[in-house]
């Protein structure tokens, strides 16, 4: 791994905001495209935090420090991705299911949509069904795209998709699925139009629901 690169992994797995932005800087100054300091350091970090946690060695404070230091290097590297004088795509209505508090992926793939020329309208986390029927009103959105992160609340996402049938505006707009526990199966099985497994496939997706 290159060491700019390592040093943005250590940083993040310890929580070490500075160090982050730091590091950064430091291998945006020597080239290394931005795309490759969040695939190769900033997302393999937090894998490593998820791992420390299930191994006892992390708690929920080292989780949430190394969550902030991510969040950092990400608003860092965000205005890097937004492409701009790009033609509207389409507008997005993004958020992570009711019960799930889990935001990172969820910024990652609005910020890649945003890059992609997507409007975002972001609910925030732990987003009840009916706030999403709520925002199709308001935003008459091309796309809803939904994050969740546990086993638990991953059976929300088939909640917003009933709460939409039931306010009879699901035809209006397509649901786009996705986070760690989710599979393409399971978001066929809850009538979910699309599944991606990552922030860039999630744009690739996104584009093919809307064309
Ligand atoms: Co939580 N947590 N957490 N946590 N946490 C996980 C998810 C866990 C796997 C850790 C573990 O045990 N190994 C585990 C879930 C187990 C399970 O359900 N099977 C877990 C647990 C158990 C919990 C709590 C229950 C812990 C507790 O309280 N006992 C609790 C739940 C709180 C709640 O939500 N109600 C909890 C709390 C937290 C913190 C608040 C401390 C913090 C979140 C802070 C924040 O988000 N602001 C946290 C963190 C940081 C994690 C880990 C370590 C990292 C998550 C992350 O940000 N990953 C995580 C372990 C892990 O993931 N290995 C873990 C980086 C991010 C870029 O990846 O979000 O997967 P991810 O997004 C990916 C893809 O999934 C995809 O694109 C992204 C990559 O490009 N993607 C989409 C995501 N959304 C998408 C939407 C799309 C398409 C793709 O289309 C719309």
């Amino acid at each position: 791994m290159d060491e700019t690169i390592q040093q943005i992994f250590d940083g993040v797995v310890a929580g070490k905001r500075n160090d982050v932005l730091a590091a950064i800087h430091t291998a945006l100054d020597a080239g290394v495209p931005v795309e490759n300091i969040i695939n190769e350091g900033m997302i393999p970090a937090m894998g490593e935090v998820g791992r420390r946690f299930e191994n006892g060695d992390y708690y929920i404070p080292e989780m949430l420090v190394a969550a902030r230091a991510m969040q950092a290097g990400m608003s860092e590297v965000k205005p890097l991705l937004s492409t701009a004088n790009i033609k509207e795509a389409g507008t997005v209505v993004v958020g992570t299911v009711a019960g799930d508090l889990h935001d990172i992926g969820k910024n990652l793939v609005s910020v890649m949509l945003e890059g992609a020329g997507f409007k975002i309208i972001d609910l925030g986390t732990d987003v009840p069904a009916e706030k999403f029927v709520q925002a199709v009103h308001e935003h008459n959105p091309d796309i809803i795209a939904l994050s969740a992160l546990l086993t638990t609340t991953m059976l929300n996402l088939g909640r917003v998709q009933e709460a939409l049938q039931a306010a009879n505006v699901r035809d209006q707009v397509k649901l786009l699925v996705g986070g760690a526990p989710v599979t393409d199966r399971f978001a066929k099985e809850i009538g979910a139009d699309g599944y991606a497994p990552d922030a860039s496939r999630a744009v690739a997706v996104a584009k093919s629901l809307v064309s």
